[in-house]
């Protein structure tokens, strides 16, 4: 990769920080009063995770927080975007809040605090408590009324210390992988219960909203995490432009019509009415979804292409999690086909892309001309090892953190308002369906001591967070 002629500054104000989510760092799965979520049923249910891995103890951060946010501290982070664990907080998804639970994240924000780095809480990175996917799970409209009142008990607990609050993490995943794919937890595959699942995950993201502000200060802001496509067609054709129209509304605007605009794209409906009635969607609904945001969250990986049916390019459609399920994740779309974007790509078999992410700020700049956005989520998988010395290179994951960071950068230029980036992930977890094989990391863990190691990339990173200017990739 060329170096740029001119440094890449950022304003003195961006945000540098690094994701996580509870289920794929904490373990002390059964401890201070937790109970099963759905990721725990579904990771030790034989054959639905890579080599039967379980987030038991996963990279035990819930008694190494002090250690690892000592170390973010070190390398110059200054955000870091971490969820609550739903059934720390409240076991069976109802009642009274768990004060132990409650206390954890109570802790582990004062030392972020005390450490100068701005904590961004996410409310619900997929582990719904089991027993509300007993009652039925997200397609039961009841689950968005419990979201809200999990909301208010967290927003009343930390409100007075965390500014940063985002509903719900790619609710696509939720409604898509988990009840249609059904390659994430709880594993259903039930397209028509999938579109219920995707309404109610918006009823709980507006209602949860609501029950943010009504219990918080008012400086504080509520934003929603979108894994948002960048969805492009093999050609001008109007029937791949039609095909590129179908998975753009069953990615994006099936979340960002009701948030954004208060309404489902009309073709949306029509596209899936074999499916569904959407008759789930009740008199009132859209009002209480369409909420004016804060901010708003992406989360990009890799662009997704496609075409009207017909053969799927030779290598391939994208191995992302999709295609590991003969049960699709895009109700009503069987008519499309999904091709491999071309290119080099990462461990995960994503096309490394940075102009994706360049027009998805752009998009959302146009599309809601005036709502902050920050980048959530954005990294790569790699096949990281140490070295004899024990030291960890990853040039591959620095050159792919430079040149996406470099798309904000030109977004910034071309007039959107960027507050921040989130690299995926701090430390290398419990990669869902994939287990421990995928590592996201900026810091590596032996998996055998639970030893951190931050690798080149992340001494890279906090150079760039320290210096508010992204470092030369051979640095
Ligand atoms: C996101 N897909 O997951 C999640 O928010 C993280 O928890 C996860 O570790 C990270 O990205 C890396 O995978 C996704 O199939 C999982 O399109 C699957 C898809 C997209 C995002």
């Amino acid at each position: 990769m060329s170096e740029p002629a001119t440094p890449v500054t950022f304003p003195p104000a961006f945000l540098w920080g690094a994701a996580t989510s509870a289920y794929q760092i904490e373990g002390a799965v059964r401890e201070d009063g937790r109970t099963p979520s759905v990721w725990d049923t579904f990771s030790h249910t034989p054959g639905r995770t890579a080599d039967g891995d379980t987030g038991d103890i996963a990279v035990d951060h819930y008694h190494r927080y002090r250690e690892d946010v000592a170390l973010m501290a070190e390398l110059g982070l200054t955000a870091y975007r971490f969820s609550v664990s739903w059934s720390r907080v409240q076991p069976t998804g109802r009642g009274p809040a768990v004060q132990r639970g409650l206390d954890f994240y109570r802790r582990l924000v004062d030392e972020l605090l005390a450490h100068g780095i701005k904590p961004a809480i996410t409310l619900y990175h997929w582990d719904l408590p089991q027993e509300l996917e007993d009652a039925g799970g997200w397609p039961e409209r009841d689950v968005a009324f419990r979201f809200a009142e999990y909301a208010r008990i967290v927003g009343e607990a930390l409100g007075d210390r965390v500014e940063q609050w985002i509903t719900l993490n790619e609710p696509w995943c939720s409604a898509f992988l988990g009840y249609g794919s059904g390659v994430h937890a709880p594993g259903r595959t039930d397209a028509a219960a999938s579109l219920r699942a995707a309404h109610h995950l918006n009823l709980a993201h507006g209602l949860g909203a609501s029950a943010l502000r009504s219990v918080m200060p008012s400086r504080n802001t509520v934003a929603v995490s979108l894994n948002s496509s960048v969805v492009r067609t093999v050609s001008q054709d109007p029937a791949d432009l039609a095909a590129g129209r179908k998975i753009d509304d069953l990615a994006n605007g099936v979340f960002h019509g009701p948030m954004l605009h208060g309404a489902y794209p009309e073709t949306l409906l029509a596209a899936t009415s074999s499916v569904s009635d959407w008759s789930h969607v009740l008199d009132g609904d859209l009002a209480v979804i369409n909420q004016p945001l804060d901010a708003l969250g992406l989360n990009y990986y890799t662009p997704t292409l496609v075409s009207a049916a017909g053969e799927a390019s030779p290598s391939g459609p994208r191995p992302d999690g999709h295609g590991a399920s003969p049960y699709s994740p895009w109700p009503g779309a069987d008519d499309v086909t999904f091709h491999r974007t071309p290119g080099e790509r990462t461990e995960m078999g994503w096309t490394i892309d940075p102009s994706g992410l360049y027009e998805l700020i752009m998009r959302y700049t146009r599309e809601a001309p005036r709502l902050p956005l920050y980048v959530t989520e954005n990294g790569a998988a790699y096949d990281d090892k140490p070295d004899p010395d024990g030291r960890v290179h990853d040039p591959e994951r620095i050159a792919y953190l430079h040149a996406h960071l470099s798309a904000v950068r030109r977004a910034l230029a071309d007039g959107a308002d960027v507050r921040g980036y989130y690299l995926w992930s701090l430390m290398d977890n419990f990669e869902w369906a994939y287990g421990y094989g995928k590592r996201f990391g900026a810091v590596y863990v032996d998996y055998a001591t639970l030893a951190r190691i931050p690798k080149s990339s992340a001494h890279w990173y906090g150079r760039a967070a320290r210096t508010g200017t992204l470092p030369p990739v051979d640095a």
